[in-house]
């Protein structure tokens, strides 16, 4: 029956080619957006998905920390930064505050703490590297995922250092693998209308490379629903796909949904379920070479990161704690969940919910490993 519906459907060629295990084209993808069939493509996207990581659904017991909003940049889709300390509801906080919040790990029983902030125009070097270093000798086991491309590339701008140089002194320190934020829609049109100020996407991509071949893990993002085309997203995934096939260093995709409140694109309508659903579903299909897919659900909504489950994607991040980017943009999901709410979530939706760390290697709480005990 599910086969008769499907071969009926306008997009039955694209399956076939997702049952082969085959490469999708830039023309399937678009074919893909056009379709309003998204009951087919959810199932192409839970084929590949499941191909990959099976019945099972990764989270992660993490915490977020915004060091600061102050950032030289000024991203129309970004309610988070403020230009300089004097403008109103602009902070940064102290080494301490960092130390302060990063004790949370205990309570928590964290393995990995998330570290982003805007492109500080006057902070040096050296602030970087003490934040990293103290925090990796106050908490040797939890993995610091710090830093935006956006952020190496202004830090190493800042100390006058290569892109090489300033992640070789990270990594010393303590840095674990880079979030994927920053990439935006590598597009230049979006870009010169968007993020005029933002590093190009060459130098997203160049950021990146440089730090799989230094044996630094990221992940990928891509914010969507402003002034995107359907060609532009797709274009973004290909690009995503061919430096994957170079480096194989990204570990997730993560599309961001736009929140557009409070930034100065706030005519623009929120994203539909709909434009999610498929969004997701697609980046499984066509970024083949990504082991995970991941729903923010701090971004999503905690309902449709649960459906999202069984649209292509395996992964829904994790306990955070404190967000503020998209909070800052209206985002109306609570700030944290706990780890019951979280399985519960994938549970009831038919998953097996696996404690992952930020490496994606599986955490077994109270089982003795042959290494150390978690
Ligand atoms: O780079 C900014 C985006 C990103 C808005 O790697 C917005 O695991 C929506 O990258 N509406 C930062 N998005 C967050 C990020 C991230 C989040 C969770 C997990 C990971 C990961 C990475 O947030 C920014 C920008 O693309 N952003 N403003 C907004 N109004
Ligand atoms: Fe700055 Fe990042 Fe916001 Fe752009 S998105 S203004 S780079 S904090």
């Amino acid at each position: 029956m599910i086969t008769e519906l499907i071969e009926k459907s306008e997009v039955a060629d694209v399956y076939h080619k997702v049952q082969e295990g085959r490469r999708l084209s830039r023309e399937d993808g678009m074919r893909l957006y056009r379709t309003h069939d998204i009951l087919t493509l959810g199932h192409m996207a839970n084929i590949a998905r499941e191909r990959k990581n099976g019945g099972v659904a990764y989270y992660i017991v993490n915490f977020h920390i915004n060091y600061s909003n102050i950032c030289k940049n000024k991203c129309r889709f970004c309610a988070f930064s403020r230009k300089g300390p004097e403008e109103d509801g602009a902070y940064e906080m102290t080494m301490d505050e960092i130390m302060e919040r990063a004790k949370r790990v205990r309570t928590l029983g964290a393995t990995e703490i998330h570290i982003v902030g805007g492109a500080h125009p006057s902070w040096p070097f050296s602030r970087y590297l003490e934040m990293i270093g103290k925090l990796h000798d106050a908490f040797p086991d939890v993995h610091l995922q710090a830093f935006t491309a956006v952020e190496i590339a202004h830090i190493a701008e800042m100390a006058g250092l290569s892109v090489t140089e300033t992640l070789d002194q990270l990594k010393k320190a303590g840095l674990g693998s880079l979030p994927g934020g920053g990439a935006e829609v590598f597009s230049q049109r979006v870009r010169a209308e968007v993020c005029p100020e933002k590093l190009s996407a060459e130098k997203w991509l160049e950021v990146m490379r440089e730090a799989h071949r230094f044996g630094l893990r990221s992940n990928a993002t891509m914010l969507y629903g402003h002034i995107e085309t359907e060609e532009e997203r797709i274009d973004h995934m290909l690009r995503l796909r061919e430096l994957q096939d170079e480096t194989d260093g990204f570990m997730s995709f993560i599309p961001l949904a736009f929140h557009p409140a409070n930034t100065q694109m706030s005519d623009k309508s929120p994203t539909t379920g709909f434009l999610d659903l498929k969004t997701l579903a697609i980046g499984r299909l066509m970024l083949d070479n990504f082991e995970h897919i991941k729903a923010f659900w701090i971004m999503l909504g905690i309902k449709l990161a649960q459906v999202s489950l069984w649209f292509g994607v395996d992964d829904i991040d994790g306990t955070v704690v404190e967000e503020r980017i998209t909070h800052a943009a209206g985002a109306e999901t609570p700030q944290g969940l706990t780890v019951e709410e979280l399985k519960r979530l994938i549970v009831e939706a038919g998953r097996v919910p696996v404690e992952r760390d930020t490496l994606y290697r599986v955490i077994r709480r109270g089982i003795p490993r042959a290494d150390h005990d978690v």
